[in-house]
């Protein structure tokens, strides 16, 4: 496991990049390729590599040794790399038609050679183009079912799964999101990026108590509970779509952490997209809200019944509650770090006019709070979204 780089890492360039795919022997020569950075993430470089003449591409992704949206400052293991490429070698056993496929792997350069999905789009862009992508939500619901139960106390025997969650052992990255995510958004830190005028409503956070003990509930569940390896980053910009096929990629974040973690964040996504439009358009987002849910449920449940070990079988219900309840605090939390903390969407940042703005991102506080402070009454997918809807009138 390299955490910082050795000598025998080097960082790619466009022209180096395309190099290494002819020296791995993916392509014959480097005289028909095109190579591009294309990365537009917050941590690494993507390099687009396509052969012209056989109309063939792949992408090759390097970790580098900072956060690139922060620069050198924040320096940040490249054993994230390794984690990426385990999680999506891991993923790919279970739902191989919804990840892509890892063609090479190298931790020193740290470095993932992986499918070209550049017929796809990343499903954020296209939700804001105002895209439905009818099958999103079952897919998004079928690979969270898969992966959830496959790598949890419920499939894996207990030192199986000690020996897995080891592997997956990220604190450089689970410490970015127990930051990010969960606590400094909730106080007024540096780190906070918000318009003067939502000032007001980002004290109104950092002044109720109830939230903020409900948010460290949160955190502790974060850290505390390895129920299952988790993606860790599950939002609209890690996953590419089209109208019939979906490919979650990212995975750099994945750790074993609570069922409900993923969940939470891609709803809370979906709602932040609701925000973005207006009135009937909002529609499509409720739907797959619903439907995520339901298709996570039925697809975990019919895993479980084929699968759950013996000892573990009478707890599908009681863990199917706490999974819900998680997921809605877990949401509230994206929707406020995504409003007033130091990660943006484009979905609030690029609502106009600036007035509208402002009220949208209110919004995202207000039931962000809600979901937070109630999450143990809520008890069903529709009651989430009826308390979106009651708050969210034009
Ligand atoms: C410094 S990393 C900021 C955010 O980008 C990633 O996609 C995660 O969401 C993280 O919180
Ligand atoms: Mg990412």
């Amino acid at each position: 496991m390299s955490a910082t780089k050795t000598s025998l890492y080097e960082q790619l360039t466009e022209s180096s990049a395309a190099a290494l795919a002819v020296k791995l022997g993916l392509f014959q020569s480097k005289s028909t390729l095109t190579c591009r950075e294309i990365g537009d993430g917050n941590l690494n470089y993507v390099f687009h590599v396509y052969d012209k003449e056989n109309k063939k591409g792949l992408i090759i992704k390097q970790a580098i040794p900072y956060a690139k949206v922060v620069g050198e400052s924040w320096p940040l293991t490249i054993d994230r790399a390794r984690i990426e490429s385990s999680a999506l070698i891991r993923q790919g056993e279970h739902v191989p038609h919804l990840v892509p496929a890892v063609y090479y792997s190298d931790t020193e350069m740290a470095v993932t050679v992986m499918e070209d999905l550049s017929h796809l789009r990343i499903s954020r862009k296209g939700l804001l183009e105002g895209q439905h992508y009818p099958n999103l939500s079952v897919h998004i619901g079928e690979f969270l079912g898969k992966t959830l139960f496959y790598s949890s106390d419920y499939a894996l025997d207990a030192k199986v799964k000690q020996q897995l969650a080891k592997q997956f052992t990220n604190p450089e990255l689970c410490n970015i999101t127990e930051r990010l995510v969960f606590t400094e958004p909730f106080l007024d830190h540096e780190t906070n990026d918000f318009e003067e005028e939502l000032r007001p409503y980002a004290e109104k956070v950092w002044n109720n108590s109830r939230l903020k003990e409900g948010a460290d509930e949160l955190k502790a569940i974060f850290l505390n509970s390895a129920e299952t390896l988790v993606h860790g980053d599950l939002h609209t910009g890690s996953i590419f779509a089209d109208e019939h096929e979906t490919k979650v990629i990212d995975p750099e974040f994945a750790f074993f952490g609570p069922i409900g973690f993923d969940i939470g964040q891609f709803i809370a996504n979906l709602l932040l997209n609701a925000l973005s439009r207006d009135g009937d358009d909002r529609q499509p987002l409720y739907d797959h809200t619903a439907a995520v849910w339901d298709t996570f449920v039925k697809t975990f449940s019919e895993a479980w019944e084929k699968d759950c070990l013996p000892s573990r079988r009478h707890l599908l219900e009681d863990t199917l509650k706490n999974a819900f309840e998680e997921a809605v605090g877990f949401a509230g939390c994206e929707l406020i770090r995504r409003t007033i903390g130091l990660a943006h969407v484009a979905d609030l940042d690029e609502i106009t006019p600036f007035d509208k703005r402002i009220e949208r991102k209110k919004l995202a506080l207000d039931i962000g709070a809600y979901y937070i402070e109630n999450r143990k009454k809520l008890k069903h997918i529709t009651e989430v979204l009826d308390q979106f809807k009651l708050r969210v009138k034009e």
